[in-house]
């Protein structure tokens, strides 16, 4: 069975969302990296969350693991294929999370909460900031591009009303180990093709 170190708010979360889409068992456990496991730090000498142990193989990058577990267990319907519309923003959208985004998170938090006082507010923070927003805008306006008849589209068929429900339902016990309610384990969820399907293509 699929292993997942996981901690709450960590990255670890895409793919146990994933995991929940596509009904693929998983276990959790516990990853953290102020005070890593041993077992943990075998898995991952980078100590950081998450990382996935699926027989022999390992991983400790987010996004590979997604399309690791798309390919290795799936056929689904979340995953656009090179021959379908789409292909190209799903692709795109898919590591830009990560790449384009999350990237620069990490430095930033790591100033704002762990540099000396005198230097938490420096240039490369705000520069950091700043390039987040922008980026964050940047996938609103082209999430926005789609067309209307789509937006509608997906509010008649639920998956927008659903994704809304599925954030309400994660809860998260002290471990921060995720605990989802088991009637999601049942529903779709169309949300990461929301950026890939129907609209135009993406370039950045
Ligand atoms: N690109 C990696 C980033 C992993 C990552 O930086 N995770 C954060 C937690 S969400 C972390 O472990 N930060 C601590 C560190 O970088 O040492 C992925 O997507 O898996």
């Amino acid at each position: 069975m699929l292993k997942v170190y996981h901690s709450q708010g960590a990255r670890s979360l895409r793919v146990l969302w994933l995991c929940e889409e596509m009904g693929v068992p998983y276990e959790t456990a516990e990853a953290s990296f102020f005070k890593p496991s041993d077992e943990f730090k075998a898995i991952n000498p980078l100590r950081t969350v998450p990382a996935m142990q699926d027989g022999d193989v390992r991983m400790i990058e987010s996004v590979a693991m997604m399309i690791y577990i798309m390919s290795k267990y799936g056929p689904t319907d979340l995953e656009v294929k090179p021959n379908e519309p789409g292909y190209a923003s799903y692709l795109q959208f898919l590591l830009f999370g990560e790449a384009g985004v999350a990237a620069y998170g990490n430095p930033l938090v790591a100033t704002r909460f762990m540099a000396p006082d005198d230097q938490k507010q420096n240039w490369t923070a705000g520069y950091l900031k700043t390039a987040i927003l922008k980026r964050l805008e940047f996938v609103g306006t082209m999430l926005g591009r789609q067309t209307l008849h789509r937006r509608r589209s997906l509010h008649r068929r639920g998956h927008l009303g659903l994704v809304h429900r599925h954030r309400r339902q994660v809860r998260w016990d002290r471990s921060g180990h995720s605990r989802i309610r088991p009637r999601l384990r049942r529903q779709p969820l169309a949300a990461p093709r929301l950026p890939a399907r129907g609209g135009s293509e993406v370039r950045a």
